[in-house]
């Protein structure tokens, strides 16, 4: 009974521990993941203060009706009736607890639609009044008179209507009009009604005001993001082009930082801040401008500027970015001469890792630009493919044969691939190697040492994937209940926490690997006493001299270079196995990929 019991919870854990990553995985292209421990912080006390808002206009609002409480009590009663249809959905955990059964079923349906809240899109102004979020320097700033003219590409796949229009409305609003050439709506085969007639009768009403300032681009058949954004820069007239996502609204005074940068250099590749639109209250939630960047699987996620940008001290200054997260501004022929996006690429992912490189690697350079901002609805699900992880691997080893060097494997060791054979058709790369070679482009060595060195090189892994035990060769090591600090023996899954790394100094990671050098992976170690291994910080581990060494050949034992224990297999009284240290049997393991023999 105790066992079942305790095997039950395991299992739980395990199981939660693979949708929390799976789920991050699907989250970090909005960006709106945190990844350092400042960030979270800072986004910790933002929270605070928005629930202390909250609190606030509650109590408001409890006063309010203690005023009038003899026209209110009948309202309160009958609020009380209606009953929460959706008690489990997103959509209603912090709103829409006044609507009526019928505008809960409506609301859910074009929730579950668009992964967003519709149904207060269509009731809030096209035009409505979004707070500045920017640094107050930004609004000292003079930009020059005679800057480039503008396109702005808005690229879409089952938007709703209402909130494409409201991306319109803020773009005429707020880009100086004699700067802005037109705005191209690149539909990607959207099946929904509304962005059929109802969107072109809109764009006849925009243009019978302003003649040809509206363009509609629609593909007849889905062909993707990446070349979705390359159609778009193909119809673009502007001398700079903006493409950006349908789901935004953008800042005042968006376009000026934006467009003088570039007017100072052509080659650089600029993005602006994006604030955070919540799915559910379509709230505005400032975020703080940041660089952005990649893991080796080549998901992107916000990192911290260069030193130099900090030493500034004034955060309404460009920075450097290693990389870019889609939405990009850009010199229209600067962009076709280093080869626009990847058409190569598919569906969706990767192909911003790519220009990233490309850029940096042949010319040209990235920045954030702080005084442009954008608020972009952070989705709750996204439209292109449930599961974006398919697609992603493809182009993410489409972008390491294209221009990872040496570096390339790391993209199989991050996403637990063999380094051959591994079955995946990333399509036709020559196209891609020759326009590397007739931009003279540098080797991405000089982009690790250069632009991105916070990236870690992995260049010590051996072995790499799931580590198991010919005695039992259904389970795998598994970094066991997080948090915690003691691996276990485990049914195989196959998920990160069973992703285990030799490296040539001896150490044994297990729960996966970091992509960062800021960050540190969990050591396998022998606790020197009893028979329970331990899983802790390397870093620390190292600092606390504990023994975290070990030999091991493919096929071969495991055994701490200081204790000289193995880990090992042993039944325990309940005839399970499970993960102990001992004096040596000979027992062997076996490590899913190997790089080098060992
Ligand atoms: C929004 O548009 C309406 C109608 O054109 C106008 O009356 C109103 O002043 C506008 N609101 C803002 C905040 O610009
Ligand atoms: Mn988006």
């Amino acid at each position: 009974m105790r066992i079942t019991a305790r095997v039950g919870v395991l299992v739980i854990v395990v199981i939660v521990n693979s949708l929390v990553y799976m789920s991050l995985r699907q989250e970090t292209y909005n960006a709106n993941k945190l990844q350092r421990p400042e960030d979270l912080e800072v986004f910790g006390r933002l929270k605070r203060i928005e629930d202390q808002v909250h609190k606030i206009a509650k109590f408001i609002d409890v006063k309010d009706k203690k005023v009038k409480e003899p026209v209110v009590k009948q309202k309160i009663t009958k609020k009380i009736e209606v009953k929460k249809l959706y008690p489990q959905s997103r959509l209603f955990s912090s709103w829409g607890a006044e609507l009526t059964e019928e505008e809960q079923m409506e609301a859910e349906r074009q929730f579950q639609e668009y992964g967003y809240n519709v149904f207060l899109s269509n009731r809030l102004p096209v035009n409505r009044t979004i707070p500045d979020t920017r640094d107050h320097r930004c609004t000292l700033k003079i930009y020059p008179n005679d800057l480039p003219s503008i396109s702005v590409v808005l690229i879409y796949l089952n938007e709703a209507l209402s909130v494409i229009k409201r991306a319109v409305r803020s773009i005429i609003d707020k880009t100086p009009a004699h700067l802005l050439t037109e705005i191209i709506l690149v539909d990607d085969y959207s099946l929904n009604e509304d962005l059929q007639l109802p969107i072109d009768e809109y764009i006849g009403l925009i243009n019978k005001d302003k003649p040809g300032l509206i363009k509609k681009v629609r593909h007849k058949r889905q062909i993707g993001l990446a070349k979705a954004r390359m159609s778009g820069w193909e119809a673009a007239k502007g001398q700079v082009v903006a493409i950006l996502d349908a789901h935004i609204e953008v800042h005042k005074e968006w376009a000026e930082p934006l467009l003088a940068r570039i007017k100072a250099d052509r080659t650089i590749v600029l993005s602006p801040v994006f604030d955070k639109v919540r799915f559910d209250t379509l709230e505005i939630i400032k975020y703080n401008p940041s660089a952005h960047a990649f893991d080796w699987n080549l998901w992107c996620m916000y990192e911290s500027f260069r030193p130099e940008w900090y030493k500034m001290n004034d955060p309404s200054e460009p920075g450097k970015s290693p990389s870019i997260m889609g939405i990009l501004v850009a010199d229209r022929q600067f962009l076709g001469e280093i080869g626009v996006l990847d058409e190569g690429m598919t569906i969706y992912g990767g192909e911003n890792v790519e220009l990233a490189l490309r850029v940096w690697l042949c010319g040209g350079s990235i920045e954030v630009v702080p005084c442009s901002k954008i608020a972009h609805i952070e989705r709750a699900h996204k439209p292109y493919s449930p599961d974006l992880s398919k697609p992603m691997i493809r182009n993410a080893l489409r972008v390491a044969e294209i221009w990872l060097d040496e570096y390339k494997s790391n993209v199989n060791i991050a996403w637990n691939l063999p380094l051959k054979d591994h079955g995946i058709d990333i399509g036709d790369v020559t196209e891609r190697k020759e326009l590397r070679e007739k931009l003279k482009c540098k080797p991405f060595k000089w982009y690790l040492e250069n632009v991105y060195p916070l990236l870690d090189r992995w260049k010590d892994i051996m072995g790499y994937g799931v580590l198991k035990n010919d005695l039992k060769e259904d389970h795998c090591i598994d970094q066991g209940p997080v948090p915690g600090s003691v691996p276990i023996l485990f049914r195989c899954h196959n998920y990160k926490p069973q992703y285990c790394y030799y490296n040539s100094n001896g150490e044994i990671y297990i729960g996966g690997i970091k992509s960062h050098t800021y960050n540190s992976n969990r050591c396998l170690t022998d606790p020197g006493s009893g028979s329970t291994p331990g899983l802790h910080d390397c870093k620390q581990a190292k600092e606390k001299g504990l023994s975290i060494y070990w030999d091991f050949n493919q096929g071969n034992a495991i055994r701490n270079r200081n204790t000289n224990r193995c880990l090992e297999l042993g039944q325990g009284q309940d005839s399970y196995y499970h993960l102990i240290l001992q004096t040596c049997s000979g027992q062997k393991w076996t490590i899913q990929h190997v790089i080098k023999d060992f």
